[in-house]
């Protein structure tokens, strides 16, 4: 039995999408940030010692992390679904981007939040990560050449999982000069299963749209 604990917008929405898009069945949990501090509730500290979410709770047992969630539900339900062939040529690249969705192209993005919550907007620091996220934004851009999602014609969970920077990046400073990126997210909120994603965790207010 899957559930998975799922705080109002946050990364979260995108194990909801991934468990659409596959067609799982699942039972959902919400938590809802505290209106001011944007804080998770104290039930999802108390639920998981990292006390974040996502958290996917399989048959009783407790996965956090974001990406280790993505790896898990595509390894054991994936079927070879949302993944290129894993000896063929793109398999290096979607390992790449899955790794880099959750770890150097979100770093930029939480010193640039910290930076905005402790007044050094605008600091070498800020300035630092800034660079860093045009990097990271430029690397997205640059693979949207080839077709509508980062493999080409694949869609993949590396989609799913890296429109979670831009999306970000937009809450901090434009990512108008960006095209390609911009229609991918356009794109990708087209899908049925973001759709349904949306009606079962509600609103998502990182959506490019709103
Ligand atoms: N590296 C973790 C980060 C998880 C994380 O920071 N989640 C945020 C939402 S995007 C959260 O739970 N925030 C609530 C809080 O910190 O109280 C992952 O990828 O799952």
């Amino acid at each position: 039995m899957l559930k998975l604990h799922h705080l109002n917008n946050s990364r979260s929405q995108k194990i909801l999408w991934l468990l659409e898009e596959l067609e799982l069945t699942y039972e959902l949990v919400k938590y809802q940030r505290h209106p001011e501090t944007l804080m998770g509730p104290p039930e999802l500290k108390a639920l998981h010692p990292l006390g974040k979410s996502p958290v996917l709770e399989v048959d009783g047992q407790l996965l956090s992390e974001s990406g280790a969630i993505c790896d898990y539900i595509l390894d054991r339900f994936g079927n070879g679904r949302l993944a290129p062939d894993p000896s063929g040529p793109d398999q290096l690249r979607f390992v790449e981007n899955l790794y880099f969705a959750v770890s150097a192209g979100m770093n930029p993005i939480m010193i640039k939040v910290y930076c905005q919550a402790f007044n050094l907007t605008g600091s070498p620091m800020d300035l630092a990560a800034d660079s860093e996220l045009q990097t990271a934004l430029e690397y997205i851009e640059r693979q949207l050449g080839k077709g509508p999602w980062l493999l080409g014609d694949l869609f993949t969970v590396a989609d799913i999982q890296m429109s979670f920077i831009p999306e970000l990046a937009r809450t901090l400073g434009t990512i108008d000069r960006y095209p390609a990126l911009n229609a991918w997210l356009l794109r990708l909120y087209e899908r049925p299963a973001f759709l349904s994603s949306i009606e079962r965790g509600g609103t998502y207010q990182f959506s490019i749209t709103t």
